[in-house]
């Protein structure tokens, strides 16, 4: 075993087991029970002092990180795949401002979409969903502007990605988590490459392998959750 990956259901570590899936890495799942409150344990806190997943353990190092983005970069170039190389600088700082950009405002903001009451107070929540929708759209309709000048079929070109497994996630979380005001489905629908991108993401085996891990409903990216079993409280 190589990793350890501090999880829960549909969440941001979706993101880090899509990927682990896609590198065929052997990896033990420990689940973080957040209705339980475990992730506010002394125990996690040691792990994560903010208290959330993912969080990556590299038994072989002992390096231990969380943050999405950053856990990417690392098995990327650990792994030396689903990055283009940095003996290739334009291809590589392509790589980096997506991976960046995925998350310090598309996931960012798909946070705020979320956990909206956290950002500006509940009395305010209501009245700033529309504006954090449209920042959505906008960024859905950027990406798909980017796809369509190199042709696609992934975010970075020819070559599938990290970054094409958390934009899915992103995308996922808006379209389907929110427990108030998800993103309606035509943000994304109605534009052709991104849509394709999704579809050929769902259609991975590494990435059904990750739903099922999970439990969670293979209709990835553009339909509601058809279990009702388990109550998302906390995407993205
Ligand atoms: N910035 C973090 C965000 C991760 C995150 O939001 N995790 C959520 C679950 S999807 C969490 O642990 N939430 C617990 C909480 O907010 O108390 C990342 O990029 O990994």
């Amino acid at each position: 075993m190589s990793y350890i990956l501090y999880s829960y259901p549909d969440c941001a570590s979706h993101v880090v087991r899509m990927v682990l899936e896609e590198l065929g890495t052997s990896y033990r799942d420990e689940v973080v029970d957040m209705r339980e409150g475990v992730h506010r344990s002394a125990e996690f806190l040691r792990l994560n002092p903010r208290g959330m997943v993912p969080v990556l353990a590299d038994v072989a190092t002992g390096a231990t990180l969380s943050e999405t983005g950053a856990i990417l970069n690392f098995l990327a170039e650990q792994s030396g795949r689903l990055a283009p190389p940095p003996t290739d600088p334009k291809a590589r700082a392509t790589f980096l401002q997506w991976l960046y950009f995925l998350s310090n405002t598309l996931h960012a903001d798909a946070q705020v979409q979320y956990y909206t009451e956290r950002y500006v107070g509940d009395d305010l929540a209501e009245a700033a969903r529309p504006t954090i929708h449209e920042r959505m759209r906008a960024h859905y309709a950027m990406i798909e502007a980017a796809i369509a000048k190199h042709g696609g079929p992934w975010l970075l070109g020819k070559d599938l990605s990290m970054c094409d497994f958390y934009l899915g996630g992103c995308v996922r979380w808006s379209l389907v988590a929110p427990r108030h005001a998800p993103l309606e489905p035509e943000a994304v629908t109605r534009h052709l490459h991104l849509s394709a991108l999704l579809e050929n993401l769902e259609n991975r085996a590494s990435v059904k392998r990750a739903f099922d891990a999970e439990d969670t409903p293979r209709s990835a990216y553009f339909r509601a959750p058809v279990r009702s079993d388990r109550t998302r409280e906390m995407p993205g």
